[in-house]
């Protein structure tokens, strides 16, 4: 029998039971900003200083957090899918690649990576950027968080619409659907002719999207999913 094509995007809220914040719920990020005004590269260039420490200590506390069930779940259908399961991330944390996953695209980019704005490479990094470290291909002390802001354009978007063209089933996990152009994806799925899934704690702001919707936690709704797919 063979699979069926499925993307699967996942937001903050499947990390949530992991102990890494989301933007947007009460307890959310940036401690009283709007991740809207904050999130961007004018913000970044007003207060360099603010911006490192906020990212040097999420990427700090990687090491205090591990996958749960949803991470492990989708790790386990990607072993038994294989290249038939892309799954589309807009987290930076590497909760998915710990739990085992290997194709995960961070549309939004990686904390374990720093961006040069002098040469334009990308580094594996695992230490601070505040003190403001050489870069390792040019020098020059112009490293930044390797992460989308706002008005700057996600990664890998040609693969991610070329995943969607393809797919039989669209699922979404754990994202508000507040952010484009991930929120618009459902629709690209369904116009593609995929079914549509939402997988999410409450209604997201596009819940009317999907074909079919499950609410409760990540870490409950979506091994069960896997489980039936596995069945
Ligand atoms: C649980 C749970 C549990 C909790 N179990 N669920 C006007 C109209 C339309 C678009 C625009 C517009 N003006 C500007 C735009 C574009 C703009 C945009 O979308 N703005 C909006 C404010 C409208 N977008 C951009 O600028 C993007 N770039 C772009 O569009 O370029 C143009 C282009 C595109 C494509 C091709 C070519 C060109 C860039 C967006 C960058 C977003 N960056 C951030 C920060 C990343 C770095 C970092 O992490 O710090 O990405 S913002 C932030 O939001 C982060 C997230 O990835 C993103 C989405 O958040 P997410 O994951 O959905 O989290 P939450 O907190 O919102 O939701 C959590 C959900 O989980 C909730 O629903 C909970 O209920 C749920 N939940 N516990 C299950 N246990």
């Amino acid at each position: 029998m063979t699979s069926p094509r499925v993307v699967v995007l996942t937001g903050a809220g499947i990390s949530a039971e992991s102990g890494v914040p989301t933007f947007r719920d009460a307890d959310g990020l940036w401690e009283g900003h709007r991740v809207e005004d904050v999130a961007t590269p004018e913000a970044y260039e007003l207060q360099p200083s603010a911006v490192h420490a906020f990212y040097d200590a999420r990427r700090a506390a990687l090491a205090r957090v591990a996958p749960n069930p949803a991470h492990h779940a989708l790790a386990a259908l990607e072993a038994a899918y294989g290249d038939d399961l892309l799954v589309v991330t807009q987290n930076i944390d590497d909760l998915h690649e710990r739990a085992g996953a290997t194709r995960v695209l961070h549309m939004h980019g990686e904390l374990r990576s720093a961006l040069c704005r002098g040469c334009g490479g990308r580094y594996a990094w695992d230490g601070d950027l505040g003190d403001r470290p050489p870069c390792p291909g040019c020098g020059a002390t112009e490293l930044r968080p390797d992460v989308v802001w706002f008005g700057e354009v996600p990664y890998e978007m040609d693969r991610i619409f070329a995943a969607l063209e393809r797919a039989d089933l669209f699922v979404s996990i754990g994202t508000s659907g507040a952010v484009y152009p991930a929120a618009g994806f459902v629709q690209a799925a369904s116009a593609y002719g995929a079914r549509t899934l939402e997988l999410n704690l409450v209604p997201s702001d596009g819940s009317h999207f999907f074909d079919e919707t499950r609410h409760g936690p990540a870490g409950r709704l979506v091994p069960a999913w896997v489980a039936e797919l596995l069945g």
